[in-house]
């Protein structure tokens, strides 16, 4: 069976655009081999306060299980709770260009801004494509943000299986269909993300559903009054009807023209009713699960099954490059 593998960062909380991620997941878990983890060691590139990173830790993983993810289907377990990825990071870092690192957009960006940047922000990229060579992944569903790590991933596991013997899978990113197109209400030309410093432009999935609504309702938009998908000229609407797609499962074009000879008053109130259901929905059984015992299970059945297999294919590693005595 093909593997799939995928992480969401636990540096803020989940959004309606890591929803996107979560249901893509969801829609493999009966056909793939499916790895959902959380890349806490990622969280650190930027410094996090401890307890709260913690809490989130344990939040996100009720969040992936109350957005419909089965434990039986997928392999849930904790990037820290697993010394392999740290370790295949480092040699995988032996083997990566600074040319090639340096090349990274989200680093360049990030960057840019001439703020005082980690040595681990840098070399991200090469931990995230241990998380990904450890497991042999087919796929890797991601937004369209983290393509080029993907690609990333990809071009240090040929170039090692060339020099050393075939030993890692060659990934390939699935990227989501609508997700990677959800955008933040406010500046709707940049991506919803966990760590925007705007609340109102973000919908977490924790937030109150009637808090969700008017983030809703005061979403930006333009002045002209027709309802039509064009996010170069019409950010603002195209990121409401996404979200409404997203959400429904209803191809773009219908909502389009579902909503096309109405007015933006009454998209907005649809939009905001959808989104507060579907968070009402996720947070009824996410507080079932967060004060049960079930996520210490499902993450000890992670953490054990990772470490055999990472452990594995460290060993393999190791014996290539002469790792041994
Ligand atoms: N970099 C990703 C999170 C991430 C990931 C991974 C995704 C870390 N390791 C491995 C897929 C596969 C992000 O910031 N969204």
């Amino acid at each position: 069976m093909k593997k799939t593998l995928t992480g969401l960062k636990p540096s803020g909380e989940l959004t309606l655009g890591s929803l996107m991620t979560i249901k893509q997941m969801k829609e493999y878990q009966d056909n793939y081999d499916s790895y959902l983890f959380v890349p806490d060691l990622h969280a650190i590139t930027v410094p996090q306060d401890p307890q709260e990173l913690k809490e989130r830790i344990r939040k996100n993983v009720a969040l992936y299980l109350a957005c419909g993810i089965d434990p039986q289907k997928n392999t849930i377990y904790l990037q820290s709770e697993n010394l392999y990825h740290a370790n295949l990071s480092w040699v995988l870092e032996c083997t990566t260009y600074m040319g090639e690192a340096s090349r990274m957009t989200q680093y360049k960006d990030k960057t840019s801004k001439g703020e005082n940047v980690s040595v681990g922000l840098f070399t991200y990229p090469i931990l995230m494509a241990a998380d990904i060579l450890l497991y042999d992944a087919d796929y890797v569903p991601v937004g369209i943000d983290q393509k080029q790590h993907v690609e990333l991933a990809r071009d240090i596991a040929i170039r090692f299986n060339k020099k050393y013997g075939n030993i890692f899978q060659i990934p390939e990113p699935l990227i989501t269909k609508v997700g990677s197109k959800i955008m933040d209400l406010q500046e709707p030309t940049k991506k919803m993300s966990k760590s925007s410093d705007n609340y109102k432009g973000t919908i977490l999935l924790l937030d109150d559903p009637e808090v969700a609504k008017k983030k809703i309702m005061s979403a930006v938009t333009d002045s002209d009054n027709t309802i039509k998908y064009d996010p170069i000229n019409k950010p603002g609407i195209s990121n409401l009807l996404t979200i409404y797609s997203a959400l429904t499962d209803i191809p773009l074009n219908d909502v389009e023209n579902k909503f096309k000879d109405t007015n933006y008053g009454t998209l907005k109130k649809e939009v905001a009713s959808i989104v507060a259901t579907t968070l009402q929905d996720i947070q009824t059984k996410y507080q079932s699960i967060i004060s049960s015992n079930i996520i210490d299970e499902v993450l000890n059945q992670g953490k054990e099954k990772t470490n055999q297999i990472a452990s594995q294919k460290l060993k393999q590693v190791y014996h290539l490059l002469g790792l041994e005595r």
